[in-house]
């Protein structure tokens, strides 16, 4: 079989909303320029994702379709396009990848709609895949392949490569309608994404990264990110960019020469990155990163409590009293601290979320502009402690694509769930009446629609419950919630 075109396809992801770039698709793409032929469909732009691939497909034989698959709202999209398409074209090659298929690559390759899964950075292996597949080969020896064997059992190879960033070509923005990614957003009106660097050094066992990339951490020099924020500067009139690097701050050099690089353009950023590194930087690079722009740093804060830090592979590294300190010093420098923490945490569900609650206040008096994101503990499929002890009480990840996309588990992947085993309702919704008083007591500044005069009104109202620590069913401010909407979307943070 000779490829004779590859379509690159992104299920849809932000129904209603101005889509997020497909960033890893454009990363992808770059590295099949002048290799084959292939076009990007984004099922954000269109309404009929299945129309749009069968253009595209010339013979059911040569064609590849290759998609990108995140849990949760992609997903649910995928099955149904790859369904019918496979209906249609029963020789169509279906290759998955993504956050999605690298874990759960087993539902994936039960269902028949699926041929073959990329785990991991796919650059090379997906390369190596379509060049097996242009000689005739299987290419089931693959390093980050993942296949099926003659009786239709499914099988992984060894993660593949993690590929060096620095050395990959630059992506082709021409092959996308870069004006239809420019969101409005409370760091610019033309925002729009890049990823700088791939991995992260650390094996926090509740993340979904240390599946992908296990340990390792390889980056743009800061000459390349620089250019990649003129380019935008210059084409697009983009003002700011989210680094959506796992983390963006590993290395205070690379940081320190990119803010110098890209100071003069003007530009607001925003990036994630680990409150143990950050608490390292020297403050003339701190200043630096303000003075080039940086508005919000993405934290993973976790936790108010050092024994659940400890379970989670951050302790030692980490400490609550090292977040305050950073919120602190963020704080004197005007940068705002976007904390995330992870809440109903086993074994004792219950005292972790009293402890973090507890501790949210602390962070909340020392610097109040800092944004809390909350969320429940998602297990990921990694060996340790954290996952041991819910596997324990019963949990158990669905086994077909299916069921991966009925309701409890779409809520279950975007962390809205309340059938989690070891978390009961109760203390859910206490969660969630915590973070409503929190929300209107200390509005977000990410909301650029809220005004002060509604901001006043929310302080004014939830006062009361917020110093009693009344947080239980605040009606009132659940229709102050449906007038206003005042809590940041989740997705905002990613
Ligand atoms: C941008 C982003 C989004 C965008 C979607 C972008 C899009 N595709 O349309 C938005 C904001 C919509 C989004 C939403 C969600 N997201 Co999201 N998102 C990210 C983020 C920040 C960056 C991804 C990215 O673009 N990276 C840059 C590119 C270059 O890298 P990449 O995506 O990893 O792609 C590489 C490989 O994965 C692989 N690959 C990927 N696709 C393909 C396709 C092919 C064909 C091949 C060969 C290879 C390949 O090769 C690529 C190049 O190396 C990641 C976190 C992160 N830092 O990675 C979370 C992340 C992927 N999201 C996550 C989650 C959970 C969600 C949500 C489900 C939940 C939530 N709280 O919002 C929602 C809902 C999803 C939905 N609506 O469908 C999790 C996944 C966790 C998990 N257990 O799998 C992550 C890891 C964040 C986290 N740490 O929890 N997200």
């Amino acid at each position: 079989m000779t490829v004779s075109k590859v379509v690159l396809f992104n299920p849809r992801s932000s129904a209603g909303r101005t889509p997020v770039l497909p960033m890893s698709l454009l990363a992808v793409g770059a590295v099949l320029e002048s290799r084959y032929p292939y076009v990007i469909v984004d099922g954000n732009l269109i309404d009929d994702a299945v129309a749009a691939i069968e253009d595209e497909i010339d013979t059911d034989v040569k064609t590849i379709l290759a998609v990108t698959v995140m849990p949760g709202p992609q997903l649910e999209h995928a099955l149904p396009v790859c369904r019918e398409l496979k209906e249609r074209h029963p020789k169509l090659t279906v290759v998955w990848a993504g956050y999605f298929p690298s874990q759960h690559w087993e539902s994936c390759l039960k269902s028949p709609l699926v041929d073959l899964v990329v785990r991991g950075h796919g650059e090379q292996v997906f390369l190596e895949l379509l060049d097996a597949l242009d000689g005739g080969r299987p290419g089931d020896e693959i390093a980050g392949l993942a296949w099926r064997d003659p009786s239709g059992e499914p099988r992984s190879n060894d993660r593949g490569p993690v590929p060096r960033p620095d050395e990959l070509p630059e992506w082709n923005f021409d092959r996308v309608p870069m004006e239809r990614y420019l969101r409005d957003t409370f760091l610019g009106r033309r925002t729009v994404g890049y990823a700088s660097s791939y991995g992260c050094p650390y094996f926090c066992n509740f993340c979904a990264v240390v599946n992908l990339v296990g340990g390792k951490w390889r980056a743009q020099s800061a000459r390349r990110v620089a250019g990649v924020f003129e380019t935008y500067h210059r084409r697009w009139r983009v003002d700011a960019v989210e680094l959506v690097d796992n983390n963006f701050f590993v290395d205070e050099d690379r940081v320190a020469e990119f803010s110098d690089r890209i100071r003069s353009l003007g530009m607001a950023w925003w990036g994630e990155g680990r409150i143990d590194t950050l608490l390292r930087y020297s403050d003339s690079s701190l200043r630096a990163m303000r003075d080039a722009g940086l508005k919000m740093i993405f934290l993973g804060a976790e936790s108010g409590s050092s024994e659940t830090l400890e379970l989670m592979d951050k302790g030692g590294r980490l400490a609550p009293e090292m977040t305050l300190e950073l919120v602190e010093k963020l704080g004197g420098l005007g940068i705002i601290p976007e904390l995330s923490f992870v809440l109903g945490n086993p074994p004792d569900p219950e005292a972790d979320a009293r402890n973090t609650m507890d501790f949210i206040r602390r962070v909340k008096k020392l610097n109040p502009v800092t944004e809390i994101i909350l969320y429940m503990y998602t297990p990921v499929p990694l060996a340790g402690d954290l996952y041991d002890q819910v596997r324990a009480r019963g949990f158990a990840f669905p086994e077909t694509l299916e069921d991966w996309t009925g309701p409890d588990w779409l809520d279950f992947v975007q962390r809205r769930s309340d059938a989690m085993p070891w978390v009961g309702r109760s203390l859910r919704s206490r969660i969630r009446h915590f973070e409503r008083v929190l929300n209107a007591y200390y509005p977000t500044s990410t909301m650029t629609r809220l005004t002060p005069a509604r901001r006043r009104l929310l302080r004014a109202v939830s006062a009361w419950r917020y110093h009693t620590r009344a947080y239980a069913w605040p009606l009132e401010l659940d229709l102050l919630h449906h007038v206003m909407r005042y809590q940041r979307p989740e997705t905002s943070g990613f």
